[in-house]
């Protein structure tokens, strides 16, 4: 790996906020890629944070720290992630359901149907069913997005699913899901129409469900 992505993966790891900005804008004059300092720089750097977190050699404020230190780089990239699309595809409302704080994996999400051409209403984390219900009816969206972290916030999908069929809005939109536990079989379960591995494809499955 090249140096500086290596350093962004150090920075995100050791959350540090003083500096990652700096590499950020080092690694874009080197020419490497939005996607490569995604790809090559943060992410391995997270993942590693996901490994020492599930060791117990890392906790909640450290990994906060390098949660802000992703995000501060992200923002960073987000206008090339952003730049290739075509505006106005279609409506995206996203949120990480009730429950659950995480938000970076949506947060790119965001990112990667913008850069697809969407019009993205992100209405946060830890959204209650009714909440997903209310933005539905004033943002009329497509496509609803549900990014979940936790095996233990997955059945909010669900639970919006229902919240949604309640308010008869269900045959209004089409609904996809993703997260780092959620599968295939999980959407298929709770009636999802679909379910995105990352934020790339989610993108693509957006297009699809409107083509
Ligand atoms: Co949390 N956490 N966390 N955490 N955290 C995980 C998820 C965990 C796997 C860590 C571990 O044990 N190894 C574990 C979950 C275990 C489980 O449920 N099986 C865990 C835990 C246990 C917890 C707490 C319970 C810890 C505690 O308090 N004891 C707590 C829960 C809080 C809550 O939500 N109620 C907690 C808290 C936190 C922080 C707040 C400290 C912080 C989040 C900060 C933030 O998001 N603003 C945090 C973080 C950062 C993580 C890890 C380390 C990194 C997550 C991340 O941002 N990854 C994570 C371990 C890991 O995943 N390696 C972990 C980078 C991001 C780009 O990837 O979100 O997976 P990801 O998104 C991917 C795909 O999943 C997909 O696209 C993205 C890639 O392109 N995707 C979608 C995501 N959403 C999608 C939606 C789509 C389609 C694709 O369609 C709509």
């Amino acid at each position: 790996m090249s140096e500086i992505l290596s350093e962004l993966s150090t920075a995100v790891i050791e959350g540090n906020l003083d500096d990652i900005v700096d590499l950020t804008e080092d690694a874009l004059d080197e020419d490497f890629s939005a996607q490569d300092i995604l790809d090559k720089g943060l992410m391995p750097g997270m993942d590693h944070v996901g490994v020492e977190f599930k060791a117990g050699n890392m906790f909640v404020p450290e990994v906060l720290r390098s949660a802000r230190a992703m995000q501060s780089s992200m923002e960073l990239i987000r206008p090339m992630l952003v730049a290739s699309g075509v505006k106005m595809v279609g409506k995206v409302l996203l949120g990480t359901v009730k429950g659950d704080l995480h938000d970076i994996g949506k947060n790119l999400v965001g990112m990667m149907c913008e850069g697809a051409g969407f019009d993205v209403h992100d209405i946060g984390k830890d959204i209650e069913p009714d909440a997903f219900v209310a933005a539905v009816k004033e943002f009329e969206p497509d496509v609803i997005g549900m990014s979940a972290l936790l095996t233990t916030t997955m059945r909010s999908m669900e639970h919006t699913i229902k919240a949604l069929e309640e308010a008869g809005l269900r045959d209004k939109v089409k609904i996809m899901i993703g997260g780092a536990p959620v599968t295939q079989a999980f959407s298929d379960q709770i009636g999802a129409d679909g379910y995105a591995s990352n934020a790339a494809s989610a993108a693509e499955l957006a297009k699809k469900f409107v083509a």
